[in-house]
This record gives C-alpha cells, sequence and structure tokens, in this order.
C-alpha cells in the first residue's frame, strides 16, 4: 500500500478494511517467525507490530530519564496535580491515562488473583510514592505490589481513543527500565521528555537511537522541559545540541511544565504564556485529531516491511551455511570450537 493511499484514506471502513489486511500479513509473518530462533530486537518488533495493529488504541507514552518533568507534563495537560511528581522515586508502575466523563483511578495488582481496587483520585500520590524512611538505603529494592493505575479523567485530548502513558525513568534502575521497555512495545507514539539543564545526556542518545527509532517510531515529540531554568541567550546553544545529536526536528518544543500547570491551577495567563505549554499542546492534539490513524497503519506497514526484510536476510544468511557448508564440515566446525574452548578453561584454571 503507498502512503499515497493512506493519505486520502477517508472513511473509517476503509482505516479498518486496511488494517484487516495488514492484521493477515502480520499472522502470517508470526507464522513463519516461530519456525526461527528470533534475536532481542526482532522479537521487541514482532511483539510491537502486533500490539499495534491488534489494539483499537492510541498509545502515547511519555518518557524520559528520571525527573526530567514527565510526570509533571502530564498534570500539566490536565491542568490538575493528579499523578505524583517529586525528585524522589515514586513505585515502579505503568500509569495509564484515559478518557472518562468524571475522574477515577483503578489499581491493578501484579498478583493476578487480586482484582484490580478502586480508589479516590485524591488518594493515587500515597499509593504510588515510595515512603522517605524507604529510599535511604537502596530504593531499587521496593518492589511494589501495583503493576499498573489506569486513571480516567475528561480530557478532550484523550477522545476516540488516544491514552497517555508515564513511564517509569529511565536508567535509574533495571527493574524500571525493564517495565518501561516492555510497555513501548505496546505504544503508538512517544514524547520524549529532556531537560535543559542537562540535555541529552549519553544514555538518553542511547536511548532514542537504540531504542526508540530502531522501534520504527519516527514521530517523536521531543519536549525541553525546565524552560523556566534558561535564559533567552541560551535557546540557541539548546536548540543547536538538539540539531546536533538529532537532526532537525519539527516537533520539538521548549516548554517549563511546571509554570504550565501552576499558571493553569491558578488560572495565572502570564505565567501560562511564559511557560510557552501552549504550543506544544495545541501541536500534539492537532496530531492526535489528524493523524492517529494514518500514524497507526503506516507504523504498521513500516515495521512489518523491516521486519520481513530482515527476516528474508536472515533466512538467506542461514541457507548460505547450509549450501556453503556439508553437515560434516559444520560438524567438524563444531568438534573443533568445543576442543578450543576446553583448552581455554583448563588453562585459565591453571
Ligand atoms: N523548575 C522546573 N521544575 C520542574 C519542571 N518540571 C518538573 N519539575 C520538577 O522536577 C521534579 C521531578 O518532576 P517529575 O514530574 O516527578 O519527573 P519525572 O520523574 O520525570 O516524572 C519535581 O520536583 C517537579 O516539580 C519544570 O519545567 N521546571
Ligand atoms: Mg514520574
Amino acid at each position: 500500500m503507498s502512503s499515497a493511499v493512506i493519505d486520502t484514506m477517508t472513511t473509517y471502513e476503509e482505516f479498518n478494511e486496511l488494517r484487516e489486511k495488514i492484521k493477515n500479513q502480520v499472522s502470517s509473518v508470526k507464522k513463519i517467525s516461530d519456525e526461527i530462533e528470533l534475536s532481542e530486537s526482532f522479537r521487541n518488533n514482532l511483539e510491537r507490530m502486533e500490539h499495534i495493529v491488534a489494539s483499537e488504541m492510541f498509545k502515547v507514552m511519555v518518557i524520559g530519564s528520571f525527573s526530567r518533568g514527565k510526570s509533571t507534563l502530564i498534570n500539566a495537560l490536565l491542568g490538575e496535580k493528579i499523578l505524583p511528581a517529586k525528585l524522589t522515586p515514586t513505585t515502579a508502575v505503568i500509569t495509564i491515562l484515559k478518557y472518562g466523563p468524571t475522574p477515577r483511578a483503578i489499581l491493578y495488582y501484579k498478583e493476578k488473583l487480586d482484582e484490580p481496587v478502586e480508589i479516590p483520585i485524591e488518594q493515587l500520590k500515597q499509593y504510588l510514592e515510595i515512603p522517605r524512611s524507604y529510599y535511604k538505603n537502596d530504593d531499587s529494592r521496593i518492589s511494589s505490589s501495583i503493576e499498573m493505575v489506569e486513571i480516567y479523567y475528561p480530557l478532550d485530548l484523550c477522545k476516540n481513543g488516544v491514552e497517555i502513558v508515564d513511564s517509569p525513568g529511565l536508567e535509574e534502575d533495571e527493574v524500571r527500565q525493564r517495565i518501561t521497555l516492555q510497555f513501548l512495545n505496546k505504544c503508538d507514539a512517544a514524547i520524549v521528555v529532556l531537560s535543559c539543564l542537562q540535555l541529552l545526556t549519553l544514555p538518553e542518545e542511547h536511548f532514542i537511537r537504540e531504542e526508540l527509532l530502531q522501534r520504527g517510531f519516527d514521530h517523536l515529540f521531543y519536549v525541553l522541559n525546565y524552560g523556566d531554568s534558561v535564559t533567552k541567550d541560551d535557546e540557541d546553544d539548546l536548540w543547536d545540541r538538539v540539531t546536533s545529536k538529532l537532526g532537525k526536528q519539527e516537533r520539538s518544543f521548549l516548554v517549563s511544565s511546571k509554570y504550565a500547570l501552576q499558571g493553569k491551577l491558578t488560572n495565572d495567563q502570564v505565567l501560562l504564556q511564559e511557560s510557552n505549554f501552549m504550543p506544544f499542546e495545541l501541536e500534539l492534539e492537532n496530531f492526535l485529531v489528524r493523524e492517529s490513524g494514518k500514524v497507526k497503519i503506516k507504523s504498521s506497514q513500516k515495521i512489518l516491511m523491516q521486519f520481513i526484510n530482515d527476516l528474508i536476510e536472515l533466512l538467506n544468511i542461514k541457507l548460505n551455511i547450509l549450501e556453503k557448508s556439508k553437515l560434516e564440515d559444520l560438524e567438524h566446525l563444531e568438534k573443533n570450537s568445543l576442543f578450543v574452548r576446553n583448552q581455554f578453561l583448563k588453562e585459565r584454571n591453571m
């Protein structure tokens, strides 16, 4: 399917028809893949492809390192302090924000036998914040019994099946990173939250290249947060750094989520203006209303194509090996390798 066809795709029926076709193609590819041993990145892409086509929802993950202001940014979108946002770590859970006429919060437990529990939304912070006495030593060892939180809120942005996902910080500890990366496979788009005060650290750059771009995320929003902490003079340098590290990015915004939240809470238009949050909010809204359907189709097609090409290449390599070498040759090579390994182990122990 050419992208020209996608651009003219108008009706919901056409969209659904296309999705059905891709779903069938994905399941054919899955059947082939089940017969072969796959690498980690192969499996990630296969999982992501299956989730994207199967889900009716459009999930946007807010992602970034510890304390870049991810939860504050979501609170600023809500105009209310719903999510815990602190300098200290919070429980490593995925929080999914969905549209609902009245605010509600539901906790899902790791123990599948435990039924989900609805709690008063204003108590959410008490459930997710780690008590001060715990993180004195090693907070990474604190494991929460909560796996996921679902929040319903009358946020227009989330109408029509859009879900906004708050994720535990990257590179804080392995547990948080694993939870976030696993959930990333279920998401359609991402908002990368960076801080002007530590713009694009090496791990952040690595994450964007190796995890996001590798998974085929190509409609990224970049938010340079903590805009209140830099002067006008610093701005050009910040943009230069972004461009030199990531190339020219259309969807990048220098904002202060803190001012935006404060501005909305106190109805302070000057502070809201100063936060520079509105252009970001507007662009996000536009993107979600106008492009989410197309993005779902385009990303599925892109990942599917890439996946098929990689699969063919992998099969070619395997076939080449089989063609060029007889079974006895391979057995001989294996025997030699085992011999060298034994020698190595013996000498190492001497
Ligand atoms: N000055 C300033 N502080 C911010 C901003 N955004 C978040 N913070 C503060 O940074 C801390 C961490 O924010 P949080 O949203 O919990 O970060 P997360 O770990 O990425 O979710 C909190 O104390 C926030 O109030 C901002 O734009 N400017
Ligand atoms: Mg947070």
